[in-house]
């Protein structure tokens, strides 16, 4: 019986007692006890009840044993659905509630909050801590070695990760087996990932970048990683002399570029940087070609999609593009409103099809309709268009949508938060450039009548709601909002208003 994911990634080829993660301490294990670890985790989940189909859901710290859970969910067909570690219990109790997870897999520290959304939604509450420690390992260090893997399919669910949407309200996108595995063999080939390289890891394992585009190709290629719990610039720069590729968000870069200690020296050895999750500005770019004499590679992806676009490794790496559509992947620039396929050149909204693509949102079957063309194409809501070489450019969002340190925030979320607050009639949320993320959150407050709004207790009083990266990072207070004649708020006119409210 075959597992198409798993028998991809882990049977064939790799030495298994070679070094498979390096960590921050020093630390080094070897491939075989990773996988060790990860088949006594599948039989301590599947000896829980958990079924090939079911949801295991996860908010821990990033850790060699938080890998694990993923690759024990694998194995052992379960689907698995990690949560950001920011989220807050009330966010976290959505997702549990939408996916009913069988196990809630938590950090003992928020186990007080998570036990009521547990117990609310039927799921069994487990703990794994940053150290490894925890419930659920106190399991798997007594079950036995070696796991019959479960036998899967392509079209099998192997994954749920949520995004949030301009309702306010978010979704679970539904992906498949070959989604993962068609994407990271079309990365690993085109990116010439071996069993030589070392990636240096120090994006959350909890997105679609950190966990399947990295982790899976390294699994695949047979490549080792240097796993670090999250970015520190000091530690990237220890790291870097022992690693062959980095992958990382545009703030990871600005940041390196920031330090003295990134010179040419400490990365001449490198073979590959790759940017992702959001916009790379040029000016990047052409600095970090400056100091390092190495072009970072702009790839373009979605949770949804997993990537759909990449610069080429061989040929020109072209600033401020995204690349060409990925082998496999059908790529076209529509009109938002008509759906009619533009001429080479326009602007227009990015439709994609291909074995990437998702199944759909969990128990949303309009919301997915309306998100696909009939002919099989996913609308990204990204706006761009292709030049005559092929290359595509992302030149705006059709989508109200924030991306800030590579984060995706809905300003519709944090409004209808807002909106709720006690004196407030309506509000607007924007992001405006950041030195820093990119993007940086701003709301705008319109007072019901005669109300005088404290903006800093507007924010405490959100603060437990949402996670602290979408929390705005500055308040204001408007007579009113700007509207078109239409009636639309005219965000683009507070964008402007704001535009240097982050600048240094
Ligand atoms: C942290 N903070 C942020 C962010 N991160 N605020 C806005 N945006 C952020 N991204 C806030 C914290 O709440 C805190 O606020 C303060 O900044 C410092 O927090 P700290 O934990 O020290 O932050 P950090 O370690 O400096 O983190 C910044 C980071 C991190 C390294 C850029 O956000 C990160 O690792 N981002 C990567 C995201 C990612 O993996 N995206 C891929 C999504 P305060 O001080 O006020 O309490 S997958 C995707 O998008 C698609 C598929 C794709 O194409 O890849
Ligand atoms: P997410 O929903 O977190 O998967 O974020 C996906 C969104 O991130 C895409 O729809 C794009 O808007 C954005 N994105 C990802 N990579 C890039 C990139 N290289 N340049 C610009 N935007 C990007």
């Amino acid at each position: 019986m075959s597992n198409h994911l798993y028998d991809a990634l882990f049977l064939p080829h790799r030495d298994r007692d070679a070094p498979f993660l390096t960590l921050a301490d020093g630390r080094v294990e070897t491939f075989r006890d990773f996988l060790d670890r990860s088949a006594r985790i599948a039989h301590v989940i599947t000896q829980l009840g958990v079924a090939p189909g079911d949801r295991l859901a996860v908010q821990v710290a990033k850790s060699p044993e938080a890998l694990s859970v993923y690759v024990a969910c694998v194995q052992a067909g379960v689907i698995f659905l990690p949560l950001n570690t920011a989220y807050t219990a009330s966010e976290v109790d959505y997702f549990v509630g939408d996916a009913t997870p069988k196990i809630l897999l938590c950090d003992q520290k928020a186990q007080p909050a998570l036990d009521p959304v547990a117990k609310a939604h039927g799921a069994r509450l487990m703990t794994l801590n940053a150290d490894g420690s925890g419930s659920l390992m106190a399991a798997a260090d007594q079950a036995p070695n070696g796991f019959k893997t479960r036998a899967r399919g392509r079209d099998d669910l192997a994954a749920f990760l949520y995004t949030s949407g301009t309702t306010g309200r978010s979704k679970g996108a539904m992906l498949t087996q070959d989604n993962l595995l068609s994407n990271a063999r079309a990365l690993t080939d085109y990116w010439q990932f071996t069993g030589a390289d070392v990636l240096l890891h120090a994006l959350p394992i909890f997105h679609t970048h950190g966990l399947f585009v990295a982790s899976n190709i390294c699994f695949l290629a047979g490549a080792s990683m240097i796993f670090l719990p999250s970015f520190k610039a000091d530690q990237m720069i220890a790291f870097l002399p022992h690693a062959t590729t980095m992958m990382g968000v545009p703030t990871f870069y600005t940041r390196l570029l920031d330090e003295a200690a990134f010179t040419k020296d400490l990365v001449s050895h490198m073979r590959l940087f790759v940017s992702g999750s959001a916009p790379l500005l040029e000016e990047t770019h052409i600095a970090f070609e400056a100091r390092t004499g190495h072009r970072i590679l702009e790839r373009y992806g979605m949770t949804e999609t997993n990537m759909n676009t990449s610069n080429p490794y061989d040929g020109e790496r072209r600033a401020g593009t995204v690349g060409f559509p990925l082998p496999g992947v059908d790529l076209r620039v529509a009109d938002a409103e008509t759906g009619k396929v533009l001429p080479q050149g326009e602007i227009g909204v990015i439709e994609v099809r291909g074995p990437n693509v998702f199944k759909g949102y969990w128990n949303m079957p309009e919301k997915t309709a309306e998100e696909f063309r009939a002919d099989g194409y996913f609308i990204t809501g990204d706006v761009g268009q292709m030049d005559d070489r092929g290359y595509v450019r992302i030149v705006g969002r059709a989508k109200d949508l924030i991306i800030s340190g590579g984060y995706n925030i809905y300003p519709k979320e944090i409004e209808l938060l807002l909106d709720e607050e006690d004196g407030v009639l309506e509000s607007a949320v924007i992001g405006v450039p950041h030195p820093d993320f990119g993007e940086g959150v701003v709301g705008v407050l319109v007072p019901q009548k005669g109300v005088t709004l404290d903006p800093d207790a507007i924010l405490s009083s959100i603060a437990p709601k949402i996670a602290r990266f979408k929390q705005p990072k500055a308040l204001f207070i408007h007579d009113e909002l700007p509207r078109n004649t239409m009636g639309k708020v005219q965000k683009n006119v507070l964008r402007d208003k704001y535009k240097d409210q982050f600048k240094i």
